[in-house]
């Protein structure tokens, strides 16, 4: 079986405790992809000393000079996209096209961090005072903690480490142990790019050992973790006590809004993208069809045909619309939701249940799956399920579908379908997300705009665009008083003050 290592000091490592685990392929449970290091803190505490020294050498870099880095790196990811996209489907299951784009989107963060190595910028403003200049620009934070979920191994990677780093900060990146080659092969990459070597570290494990020990390491003052809300709320508590800079992306319960009006082609076309597109297993997940009373019983009939005809299979083989679901774990949960909704008596209208068939037992599928009849308030409409279970809901009233879009915990995304254009602004204005889609589906971020949510999704902060850049670098401000005398702000003023 082929062995990984850690990157780790500069080298390709083993782990000092000398466990490891083994990556499976989900859709053949025979197939093992490899065995990958199971480290813990003694690794990160190598890490650690390392990322301090090669933060030292980076940030004396000028920042064009980084961006140069990301460039290449972004060019590099380019030739061996095909490349990658297979081997991200064979350790996590989504089907090529979608893991294509994931490494496109890896590929359009790299280049924006390239071209804002020639911004980055600071302001320059008026001072209150005669001959005297007041300015901020931005300084690197120091050693970076990345630690990123399964669903988009390469996109959340990259748009957390590339800003880092062009903003001159090291990191320390622990990739979800169900798609750990994904993670090596990024950081091969960026190392063949010219990446000073002690600027990465690559430490593989699970979040309890190899996480938590990122997680609470002194030396690691900024943190930004994609995952579950219950796990965000422990890597918050602990990076709360010890001061440490920290981006949150977790939970969405993303609805998507179907007016009477709307083309309801494109809205089908839109739910069955949002709902089993990476057998649902997004943040941006649609899991909450609200369908307005006139077009109620047509869409959600259409809807149940179509789900029923999706290919379930190997994402690497032609046809496949679904491909399994990451780890057995993820199955359970959600037969446990499928149970729950039919014990809160909403209708099971498709799916539900694993898939028989052809090799169908011998990797983690499970069939998409739809409830009608579902009311507002109900665990299944509350609660994110992370799978391809989609709850229907029924409205009359516009004020009725957007109160049932904002009345849960979570805010990432929410789409509606409408060709009226008060409707569409007044969902800009009144829905409780992060982004709003018109007559587009929850899921389809662009890579250069601040991506991220509002409630328990998040903590305040954003990822891509312009805004992670803030999250990465430290404003500093800057007074230069060339007047040759003291000048008292708030005193002196020019102004002057009445007596
Ligand atoms: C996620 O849902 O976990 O929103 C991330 C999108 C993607 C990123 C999704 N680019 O379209």
């Amino acid at each position: 079986m082929k062995s990984f290592k850690n990157f780790i000091g500069g080298n390709w490592v083993p782990p000092i405790g000398g466990e490891y685990f083994e990556n499976v392929n989900p859709a053949d449970l025979s197939d093992t992809i490899g065995r990958f290091p199971m480290s813990g803190s003694a690794d990160v505490e190598l890490a650690v000393a390392s990322a301090q020294r090669g933060f030292e050498v980076w940030r004396a870099t000028p920042a064009p000079a980084r961006g140069d880095v990301m460039r290449r790196i972004g060019d590099l990811m380019v030739k061996r996209k095909d490349e990658i996209a297979d081997l991200m489907t064979r350790e996590m299951g989504k089907p090529l096209t979608e893991t294509r784009g994931d490494v496109q989107e890896g590929i359009d963060t790299a280049y924006y961090a390239a071209t804002e190595g020639r911004r980055l910028f600071g302001h320059t403003v008026p001072s209150e005072m005669k001959n005297k200049w007041a300015m901020s620009f931005r300084r690197p934070i120091g050693v970076a903690g990345i630690i990123t979920p399964f669903n988009f191994p390469m996109a959340i990677p990259t748009w957390k480490m590339f800003p880092a780093l062009l903003c001159g900060n090291a990191c320390i990146f622990k990739p979800a142990e169900d798609v750990p080659e994904t993670g090596h092969v990024l950081v091969e990459i960026m190392l063949e790019a010219g990446l000073p070597p002690e600027v990465i570290q690559l430490v593989h494990g699970l979040g309890e050992s190899a996480g938590a020990a990122i997680v609470n390491h002194p030396g690691i003052p900024v943190i930004s973790f994609t995952g579950s809300t219950e796990t965000g709320r422990i890597v918050g508590e602990v990076c709360g006590r010890m001061h440490k800079r920290l981006s949150l992306e977790m939970g969405g319960k993303n609805a998507q809004i179907v007016f009477n009006d709307a083309d309801l082609d494109l809205a089908l076309e839109g739910v069955l993208w949002g709902a089993f597109g990476t057998t649902g297993q997004r943040c941006t997940a649609t899991s909450r069809l609200v369908l307005q009373d006139g077009i109620h019983d047509e869409l959600l009939s259409r809807l149940i045909d179509r789900a029923r005809a999706l290919k379930l299979g190997d994402g690497r083989k032609k046809g496949t619309d679904v491909g399994p679901m990451i780890n057995e774990a993820a199955v359970k949960k959600v037969e446990r939701y499928v149970d729950i909704g039919q014990g809160e008596n909403a209708d099971l209208v498709c799916g539900g249940r694993r898939p028989s068939g052809k090799g169908m037992d011998n990797g983690y599928f499970f069939e998409p799956t739809i409830f009608a009849r579902v009311q507002a308030g109900m665990r299944l409409e509350q609660e994110e399920i992370f799978g391809p279970v989609l709850s229907v809901l029924r409205f009359r009233t516009t004020d009725e579908a957007f109160a049932i879009n904002n009345d849960v915990k979570y805010g990432l995304s929410s789409s509606v379908y409408t060709k009226d254009v008060n409707v569409s602004m007044r969902a800009m204005n009144e829905l409780d997300n992060g982004i709003t889609y018109i007559n587009a589906p929850t899921i389809g971020a662009e890579a250069h705009l601040p991506f991220g949510g509002v409630k328990q999704t998040g903590n305040g902060h954003r990822e891509g665009g312009w805004e992670v850049y803030d999250f990465y670098s430290e404003t500093k401000v800057g007074y230069l008083d060339f007047s040759g005398a003291l000048q008292r702000a708030q005193i002196d003023n020019y102004l002057g003050t009445p007596d």
